[in-house]
């Protein structure tokens, strides 16, 4: 018999249908629910660290596909398996969104593994926790302790298939690679509009913000394993001698001229957001730029010649340089990729000196890793947004004008003699934010350009730089004190370069000219005016840590830059491997070395090869160093020798 036209009829249909959700929800119920709940934690989350501009259209689906992808591993087990693991999971993650929350009301920072490996450093903040902790807080583990029964019923009372190894497997590598290509396309995008958000981790809450907490832990875990999984075979004892012996012989000679010049003194030191050379002595439209600085490295010895040697890590990379006379980290920031390290940091020295040492800044606390990598640089106290009052914002967050004058009311109170370390903020790209708050340039043909924008917003910093050294001096501060301040680096980006080159007259631009443009003001300034003029070495950021250490008689060990005060010959490295000597530029990305006076192309001599493999020995050296905490096993070494 043949049947045409067979229709189901609609009640039968509609059974069917309800029957297999009926069992569709009972067999997976357990995972449906963590989905949700998870999904809706991690946004609730989302809300409380983003008060401004939060958007669940934004975050869902990074939130989801990350909630997706860790309910699919659970497909891994058997039923009960599962139910436990996904209940385990939603208590771990509960966990972690609860001191996250709590962390946040307090640091405005997310936990990370080096937070908690390390400890944050804060000074002049304080709370109780029950400033930190909601009792709504605790909402966030509501659900695991109303579940622990239900799932009892559940695991023992329903009837649910159980599927096949192979259909569990499947089921989870679909589910896995859904969630895992949606995350990896937002990862992705978010590396192209944040180029090294993701290796440096310079802004965790930015990250957050982006991803979702789960991912944001998971790739933070991820960074901090591949580091260790990497660095995991040791350095031979031969390189490791090797290394040492380097280091020794860039000790020597010793300090004569300037030595202990700095006795008693306090030490100041100021680093300029995206101060670039090109700006200094310059006028446009018969206004200077920077009439403050101009003044003031008239007052100071001026290095002129100084190059910044930040990779990845910007201004936490200037810091670093600067702070211990290491290399900055080939790949990533090394604040954040070596806090645990042993670090033999300017900090460090003048502790031992009985100095009380302090770092300032403007903007949140946990920035480039700062609460956790200050400790590491052995810094006494830590000021930072929280222990300012934000009463004028200008671009990122506190004016220079207002930094300057709570830092110049904290500066008086301190025990001397201090070593202050400060770190500005207004002129920070996209350098438009500065208008209206002081005097502005005239900017003629400049007006709209980027490099007409910079050329304001450092105008801007400089009035406020003049404004502090000024207080300083008249409250009699730099007659008892060396003053050191230079810029962290780059304030011109290389797809704005033509503007720059128009800015300087340069007409048919080579590597050379783009690789001379990368240096930084840098300036010791005396009490009384002492020790001005214009010092013309090749120098960078390295090579502050042994000038400093010889102007205040510190220890010069372990150091890979130079004393400036006491040499007459200096190499600049730079991360990349390219390297200059004053005479002969080497511009690594293109191989290529350069004369510095007639700017020809010139070709290579053993000489500038010794050079070439000497700058490559050092990256080496001081990676390895980094990477498998070296001086930790070296001052370890010089300890037992002293016994
Ligand atoms: C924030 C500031 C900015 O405190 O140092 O860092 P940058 O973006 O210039 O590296
Ligand atoms: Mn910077």
């Amino acid at each position: 018999m043949k049947i045409t036209n067979f229709k189901v009829p609609n009640n039968i249909k509609d059974s069917k249908i309800l029957s297999f959700l009926r069992k569709f929800i009972i067999n997976n119920i357990d995972i449906i629910y963590f989905i949700v709940i998870i999904t809706y934690k991690a946004i609730k989350y989302d809300k409380t660290i983003s008060p401004e501009y939060f958007s669940v259209n934004f975050i869902f689906l990074p939130v989801f596909a990350s909630v997706i992808a860790l309910a699919s591993i659970s497909l891994i087990f058997k039923n009960r398996g599962r139910t436990r693991f996904l209940f385990i999971v939603n208590f771990l993650l509960s966990f972690i969104l609860f001191a996250d929350t709590a962390y946040y009301r307090y640091f405005k920072d997310i936990i990370s593994i080096s937070v908690i490996r390390n400890g944050v450093m804060l000074g002049g903040v304080s709370a109780s926790l029950k400033d930190v902790i909601y009792p709504t807080d605790f909402l966030f583990f509501l659900d695991c302790i109303v579940l622990i029964p239900l799932i009892r019923i559940y695991t023992k009372h329903s009837k649910r298939t159980q599927p096949k190894l192979i259909q569990r497997l499947a089921l989870f590598l679909i589910l896995f690679v859904i969630g895992g290509s949606i995350d990896a396309t937002r990862i992705y995008k978010l590396n192209i509009e944040q180029p090294r958000l993701i290796s440096t981790m310079f802004n965790r809450l930015y990250l957050d913000k982006s991803l979702g907490d789960v991912n944001f832990h998971l790739l933070d875990a991820y960074n901090v394993s591949s580091t260790k999984i990497a660095n995991m075979k040791s350095v031979p004892v031969a390189k490791q001698t090797e290394i040492k012996q380097f280091l020794e012989k860039n000790d020597i000679p010793k300090g004569v001229t300037f030595k202990n010049d700095g006795k008693g003194k306090n030490l100041i030191v100021i680093q300029v957001e995206a101060l670039q050379q090109f700006v200094i002595g310059k006028s446009i439209n018969g206004q200077e730029i920077t009439p403050n600085l101009n003044k003031w490295l008239g007052k100071s010895l001026y290095f002129n010649n100084y190059y910044y040697q930040v990779a990845s890590g910007t201004t936490s990379d200037a810091e670093f340089l600067s702070l211990n006379s290491l290399y900055p980290a080939a790949a990533g920031a090394a604040y954040y990729l070596y806090p645990g390290d042993t670090l033999n940091s300017t900090a460090a020295q003048f502790n031992t000196k009985g100095y009380s040492t302090t770092t300032l800044n403007g903007y949140q606390e946990g920035f480039w890793n700062r609460n956790v990598m200050y400790k590491a640089e052995s810094f006494n106290n830590y000021y930072a947004e929280k222990a300012y009052n934000v009463d004028e914002q200008v671009g990122l967050g506190l004016s220079d004008k207002s930094f300057f004058n709570q830092t110049f009311d904290k500066i008086k109170t301190y025990k001397e003699p201090y070593y202050s370390f400060m770190i500005t903020l207004s002129s920070h790209y996209p350098y438009d934010d500065q208008k209206g708050y002081g005097n502005t340039l005239d900017l003629g043909n400049y007006k709209g350009s980027f490099v007409g924008d910079y050329m304001n917003g450092i105008h801007y910093t400089d009035t406020q730089i003049g404004m502090f050294l000024d207080k300083l001096d008249k409250a009699g501060i730099l007659k008892k004190s060396i003053l050191v301040l230079y810029g962290d680096h780059y304030a011109i980006p290389k797809n704005e370069a033509q503007g720059l080159y128009n800015a300087v007259g340069i007409k048919n631009p080579t590597d050379l000219d783009w690789s001379e443009l990368q240096k930084v003001p840098m300036m010791i300034h005396f009490p009384d005016d002492a020790n001005k003029g214009v010092n013309n070495l090749p120098a960078g950021q390295i090579d502050l840590y042994p000038t400093i250490a010889n102007l205040f008689n510190l220890q010069t060990k372990y150091m890979f830059g130079t004393d400036l005060l006491n040499t007459k010959t200096n190499v600049v490295s730079f991360r990349d491997g390219s390297f200059t000597n004053g005479t002969n530029f080497y511009v690594a990305s293109t191989g290529t070395y350069y004369d510095e006076k007639t700017k020809a192309k010139v070709p290579s001599t053993p000489e500038l090869e010794g050079m070439k493999t000497n700058t490559l020995n050092q990256l080496e050296y001081s990676d390895d160093i980094l990477n498998h905490n070296l001086l930790k096993t070296f001052i370890k070494e010089d300890a037992t020798k002293k016994k």
